[in-house]
């Protein structure tokens, strides 16, 4: 079958399905409501049981510490009843105050509940992450396509086969509550609840890493991270220890790039590609083995921010991408990847076309090893609760099915070690894969006990092998083919002696990151120059700066000189010849056309003037899968249609798009000392919040359309008749060419490039 038209089908039935599951179609909303009924004005007092969780929320399936379905409703886990109770069950009359010798005297030691209470809130916090402390999740379902079934023999990639999954998407160095849109690399961290144990892919959205030995992390993320004296800047890569560690230690200079580069400030979650980074070796029925890297391939293509919007949403809506997420969820814009696979022979040199696959600082370009589609993957419901599900969930490397195996990649051996000894410390013991969102979908039968927190209640007096106490269970799988079993593949090792050393083939730190930079587009490059100019500008060591310019040098001389130039700073000459470089395509974000789901869509009205044609706009938007959000003067409805933003709460990041129904006078609100944004003085203009709207839309690319009065903002912000800018008398025909455009995230020609 056509791969595009498998993944479309598997996409719409996996839709259809949630579709039937909800029952009658409901109103299209916009999505953001906190609970799963509007409040009332007055406090509610008649007791009644707990709300259920929104539409858009699932919770982790009821399973036993031992992987049984246990059959309850998903929502057994929550709070019952509906009276307050201590934990232990007991109702309680009051909890808004102490018991106290008096009105006015001490507080007892007796109450046992003041200290139920305040003990457990002392105890609510546990520690972050030391990395990819900031994320945001959701539940799904995997698909398989059956295409991978010459590689590998895990179930889950059989055709057809349904798996549910959980997948949890972060930064890397900020801490829990630092800001999405920092440039940065995300990873994207996927848990197949599998029949046959779970698997974790937990990749990132970057194909290579810093590092290539896994005992180099704690360095690389020191560097990373605040500095250590005053811990300053939180969540990010511009400053003297981050570029003092990567122009000292040259493998990092791959991904260093990608960083620099859009990937490292990705739109949204959902527009993101991910990679398993490692080489992994997979074995299929026949014992036959293969060397394998995993790619997601979204759905809704890459595309980023640009660097001016992602500081823009930094302070106007740290949880940019959080939001995001969970907005597009609820609004039924399904975010979803195709799972593909890049496949190399198994041969004992482990290299593919001159390319060392056990290095992660590289990559195959995808021109040399295509990447073959093997299952999809819709993410369907949000979490019901951040802390049970997002911040309790433990990803583990180690989590293999029958049919996949690790390599020796050296940094993937040591993440063997790090993720099971982290969650030690995180999840305050070693019973954290019993927490509801970690428990297997698969029987469990281990021979470990005890600990902290058992939720298991293990039967038997023989929990060691061999015994005959306990009958001699639980038994090993049997025979040399077990297919339900997980198998070490024996590879061979080479004869060799102990050595702290890399392969020779490890020394190249600059060809690919060449490749790198000749594969992107010039609007691309220029992205790039002006990322490693504001980083490097903001070190304060001149030092640090020109030993990074060295490694510029030895990539391409019109980057370095770009750069040199940005930081009042002479261009060094290569130390090492150019490259001779491929260039990659698969590797630029800009050309092709995406779908648009879950996009937001602003339209500024105008209430004296009336709103001619907004309603049959807002219809068509919902109708296409994405939001409209109408921008008024002022909050509430106008003329019956609700108003999602006002001139003072709008800001053009949050919009993929503009549209203008009207020409708004300054509202009574729009005065600079209430709000910075606004500075209107001529009450006979359109409002300054308005125009800054559009004067940013334009700036950053975006399509803007106009209908009605709306073209005469266009004219005021100078843009009328540009690239990108629609504007005509019928509504829905302007919105119509703005889709076409929006199909290519950007209007690309609107960035004036001087490296093309
Ligand atoms: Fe991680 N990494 N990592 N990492 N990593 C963690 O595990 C580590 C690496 C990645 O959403 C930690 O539970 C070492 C590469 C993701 O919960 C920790 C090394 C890649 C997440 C850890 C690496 C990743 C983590 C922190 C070098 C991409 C978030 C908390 C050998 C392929 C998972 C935790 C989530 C999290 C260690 C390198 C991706 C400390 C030692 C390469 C997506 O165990």
């Amino acid at each position: 079958m056509d791969p595009k038209k498998l993944a479309k089908d598997t996409f719409d039935r996996v839709v259809a399905g949630l579709a039937d599951a909800a029952g009658a179609a409901s109103e299209p909303a916009v999505p953001g409501t906190p609970g799963s009924e509007p409040p009332s004005l007055a406090e509610p007092t008649r007791p009644r049981e707990p709300l259920p969780p929104k539409p858009d929320q699932a919770e982790p399936q009821p399973r036993t510490a031992t992987g049984t379905d246990t059959g309850a409703p998903r929502n057994a886990r929550a709070q019952q009843g509906a009276h307050l109770t201590t934990s232990q069950g007991a109702r309680l009359r009051e909890t808004d105050h102490s018991l106290k010798a008096g009105e006015r005297g001490p507080t007892l030691l007796q109450d046992h509940h003041l200290r139920e209470k305040i003990t457990h809130f002392d105890h609510e916090r546990i520690p972050e992450r030391v990395v990819h402390a900031r994320g945001a999740a959701a539940h799904g379902v995997f698909v398989g396509y059956g295409t991978a079934s010459s590689i590998s023999r895990a179930g889950f990639l059989a055709d057809g086969k349904e798996t549910p999954v959980f997948v949890r998407f972060s930064t890397v160095l900020g801490s829990r509550g630092s800001a999405d849109t920092v440039r940065d690399t995300r990873g994207f961290a996927t848990k197949f609840y599998t029949d046959e144990g779970t698997f974790d892919l937990v990749g990132n959205n970057i194909p290579v890493f810093f590092i290539q030995d896994g005992i180099k992390f704690p360095d690389v993320i020191h560097a990373g991270k605040p500095h250590p004296d005053r811990e300053i800047p939180q969540a990010q890569s511009a400053h003297d220890t981050f570029w003092d560690f990567v122009s000292l230690h040259t493998e990092a200079q791959h991904h260093t790039m990608w960083n620099m580069s859009d990937r490292g400030i990705p739109r949204s979650y959902r527009m993101m590609e991910g990679f398993g980074v490692h080489t992994f070796r997979c074995e299929n029925e026949d014992g036959e083995t293969s060397l394998v890297k995993f790619h997601w391939k979204p759905r809704l293509g890459v595309h980023s921010l640009t660097w001016e919007e992602a500081q823009l949403a930094n302070g106007f809506d740290p949880d940019f991408h959080r939001r995001d997420l969970a907005d597009a969820i609820e609004a039924g814009a399904y975010p979803a990847w195709e799972l593909g696979v890049q496949v190399f022979p198994d041969t004992p040199e482990q290299t593919y076309e001159g390319i060392d696959l056990l290095d992660p600082t590289k990559i195959v370009p995808e021109e040399i090893a295509p990447v073959q589609p093997v299952g999809l993957m819709v993410l369907t419901a949000n979490p019901t609760n951040y802390f049970a599900e997002t911040e309790q969930v433990a990803f583990h490397v180690g989590h293999l099915p029958p049919g996949i195996d690790v390599t020796d990649d050296p940094l993937l051996q040591a993440r063997l070690f790090s993720y099971l000894d982290t969650q030690l410390t995180r999840l305050g013991g070693p019973n954290f894969s019993q927490l509801p969102i970690n428990r297997p979908h698969a029987p469990v039968n281990d021979m470990l006990r005890d600990g902290l927190h058992q939720h298991g209640v293990h039967t038997g007096v023989a929990p060691y092998s061999p015994n005959s106490l306990d009958g001699g269970c639980p038994f090993t799988a049997g025979g040399e083919v077990d297919a339900s079993a997980f198998k070490d593949l024996p590879v061979r090792v080479p004869e060799a002696s102990k050595v702290r050393d890399a392969a020779a083939s490890y020394d190249d730190h600059y060809s690919q990151v060449r490749l790198f930079w000749l594969s992107m587009s010039a609007v691309e490059q220029e992205h790039i120059i002006r990322a490693y100019t504001f980083e490097l500008g903001k070190c304060y060591e001149e030092a640090v700066k020109q030993r990074q310019l060295q490694s510029l040098a030895n990539i391409d001389p019109v980057l370095c000189s770009e750069v040199a130039t940005g930081l009042g700073l002479e261009a060094p000459e290569p130390t090492v010849p150019l490259a001779e470089a491929t260039p990659s395509p698969a590797l630029s974000q800009v050309g092709g056309a995406w779908p648009a789901d879950g996009r937001l869509v602003g339209i500024v009205v105008d209430p004296d003037a009336g709103l001619d044609g907004v309603e049959a706009v807002r219809q068509a938007v919902f109708e296409a899968g994405m939001v409209p959000l109408v921008v008024a003067p002022h909050g509430g409805t106008v003329d019956g249609v609700p108003v999602q933003r006002t001139f003072a709460t709008v800001r053009s990041i949050e919009l993929d798009v503009v549209l203008l129904a009207g020409a708004p006078a300054p509202a009574p609100d729009a005065l600079p000392q209430r709000d910075a944004k606004a500075g209107a003085e001529d009450a006979s203009s359109v409002d300054p919040r308005v125009l800054l709207l559009v004067e940013e839309a334009f700036r950053h690319a975006k399509a803007i359309g106009a209908w009605g009065a709306g073209g005469r903002v266009l004219d005021l912000a100078g843009c009328a008749g540009a690239a990108g800018v629609v504007s005509g008398d019928d509504a829905t025909q302007v919105l119509t060419e703005v889709q076409e455009l929006m199909a290519s995230h950007r209007v690309w020609e609107r960035f004036a490039t001087t490296t093309g």
